[in-house]
């Protein structure tokens, strides 16, 4: 075994692997006014896109803002390898052994007749919206839900959220133009867009008479309403209105955004940010979704676009006098995707680190994560204690004042925020679980073509009844 290898390991014997029983979540005595709470959540992002965690090419000004003013989490890891099961881990704060997705998990069909939604989230799971609310809090998710469709008990508004915009289906989001978004239970036609599948080839590159690229063959695959500005305006708008008509009562603002999961489908203000000579082929849809003329610069856009959006939260913030008592927390879901057309490579997308979306390698799990907590965390610090999302149920339940299920998996970070060190117990699981609870897990290698998933130096699973764990071979 590699000292690599080695090291690697042991990391995910250390992080992945926990127990929260040696650490009862005790509700500890909150402060008066509790702070407000937003929780921004990337889609697929790797753990070196952003410049705070090395990134050269894309430009993330915002959330490079947000480090400095922040602290860094350098070993912060996802609750899973896919969306549906980190949401989950994310929300109840336990880990894919004991959380109740464990894997994307469909209902309904890719027809734009076929109901949507993922399978739902059980109404007997306890969310941190539902933590937070109990304690008070106005509490809005505004993305990508996946953890129920619509009228399911899954559904955000059953699981404790006052108010949700964007989509509740994982497949519906594979589109940046749908050609509808929920507001709550409710359908918010986007009148600008057409059904179009996100899931289609071009035979031919598109040329114009003198051979050259035709960038109008291309424009099939773009609508009139962009969902995400979609969502980030009503997202901007519920803060204002909170603080307009709330002012006394503290808010936790979920933004899972769908960004930069594909489709490549980027405003051109934001692609047109980045060189020419950047693409010289087009992605043509060979490796699923949709063609773009540009690949490699509608990424960057693509992320640039999201910082920008994290920006115009940190602004807003800022001009309502909320910044000083609003902690904000920047995250993704799970590493960045193989397919679509990104080039992983290109960008150092993880940073050197092996393996990528839907492995169970750091690639896949390392999150790259900022915490801004004003008089808390220290301004341009980093901290590089193992800690993963189970952990923000208790950490934002501590630090809201709020009472928290005491069988979690996380473990509150409240002191790692104030830069102290802490313990960790040392059983647990991150996985990619694709069946019932019942059944065997599987990181299903055939399903991914990942050659990294499964492979004999790696992770492997052992089962006990009520338990899944990594053992390490
Ligand atoms: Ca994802």
């Amino acid at each position: 075994m590699s000292h690599r290898m080695h090291t690697f390991l042991i990391a995910i014997a250390f992080v992945l692997v926990t127990d929260s029983r040696a650490f009862p979540q005790t509700p500890k005595a909150g402060p008066a006014t509790p702070p407000n709470i937003v929780f921004i959540m990337a889609d697929d992002l790797g753990y070196g896109e952003v410049g705070c965690f090395g990134q050269k090419k894309i430009q993330t000004p915002n959330i490079d803002r947000l480090a400095a003013e922040g602290l860094r989490l350098t070993r912060h890891y996802s609750g899973s390898a896919v969306c549906a099961p980190t949401r989950c881990s994310l929300l109840t704060g336990r880990h894919t052994g004991h959380a109740v997705i464990r894997g994307n998990k469909e209902v309904g069909g890719w027809g734009p007749e076929d109901p949507e939604g993922q399978w739902p989230l059980p109404a007997s799971e306890v969310t941190i919206a539902e933590v937070l609310k109990a304690r008070g809090y106005a509490t809005g998710a505004f993305g990508k839900w996946g953890l129920g469709g619509p009228g399911s008990e899954g559904h955000p508004c059953f699981q404790g959220f006052d108010h949700f915009y964007g989509y509740l289906c994982q497949r519906v989001a594979h589109n940046y133009y749908p050609t509808h978004l929920w507001r709550n239970h409710d359908v918010d036609v986007l009148g600008g867009n057409h059904y179009f599948s996100a899931h289609q080839r071009l035979k031919d590159k598109p040329l114009l008479a003198d051979g050259s690229l035709d960038p109008a063959g291309f424009d099939q695959f773009r609508g009139k309403d962009y969902a995400p500005e979609e969502i980030i305006t009503e997202l901007l708008g519920w803060i204002r209105a909170q603080h307009r008509d709330n002012p006394d009562r503290p808010f936790f603002c979920y933004y899972p955004t769908i960004i930069p999961h594909v489709a490549l489908q980027t405003l051109p203000e934001w692609t047109g940010r980045y060189p020419e000579d950047w693409d010289q082929t087009s992605y043509l849809g060979e490796q699923g979704y949709l063609p773009n003329a540009r690949p490699h610069a509608a990424y960057a856009g693509v992320i640039s676009y999201m910082d920008h959006n994290v920006g115009r939260i940190l602004d807003l913030l800022d001009e309502l006098g909320l910044t000083d008592n609003t902690i904000v927390v920047f995250t993704s879901d799970n590493g960045a995707t193989y397919v679509g057309g990104v080039d992983r490579a290109f960008f150092d997308s993880h940073a050197g680190l092996r393996g990528q979306k839907g492995n169970l390698y750091e690639g896949g799990i390392r999150m790259p994560t900022v915490v801004r907590w004003p008089g808390h965390t220290t301004p341009g610090a980093s901290d590089a204690t193992p800690s993963y999302h189970p952990d923000w149920l208790p950490t934002l339940a501590s630090i809201a004042g709020a009472s928290a299920p005491a069988d979690l998996d996380g473990t509150s970070l409240v002191p790692v925020l104030s830069t102290t060190p802490i313990g960790r117990p040392t059983t647990g699981c991150i996985g990619n679980l694709r069946r019932a609870p019942s059944s065997r897990p599987s990181c299903s290698p055939a399903k991914t073509g990942n050659p990294d998933v499964g492979s004999p130096s790696g992770p492997t699973w052992r089962s006990t009844p009520r338990r899944w764990s990594f053992t390490i071979s």
